[in-house]
């Protein structure tokens, strides 16, 4: 299945982390999803990657904005 790797500064501590993971589980579609502090990086697995901007979408509605959104690159 499709991974992509977002980078999200506004990710500063493991609470973020714990949001993010738990908000995005509940988009139908993905599959996983890995939060990391350190890296300040999220990672999501999903059936499609037509789903990739609701997890933007849903990811900003939250509070944190991906500096890099699939629709700019080929993931
Ligand atoms: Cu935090």
């Amino acid at each position: 299945m499709p991974v992509k790797t977002y980078s999200v500064p506004n990710i500063s501590c493991g609470h973020c982390v714990m949001t993010i993971e738990r908000e995005l589980k509940e988009l139908p579609g993905v599959k996983n999803v890995q939060a990391n502090e350190q890296t300040k990086a999220v990672m999501v697995e999903v059936e499609s990657l037509d789903l990739l901007p609701k997890v933007e979408a849903l990811l900003e509605e939250i509070g944190y904005p991906v500096e890099n959104p699939a629709q700019a690159q080929s993931a």
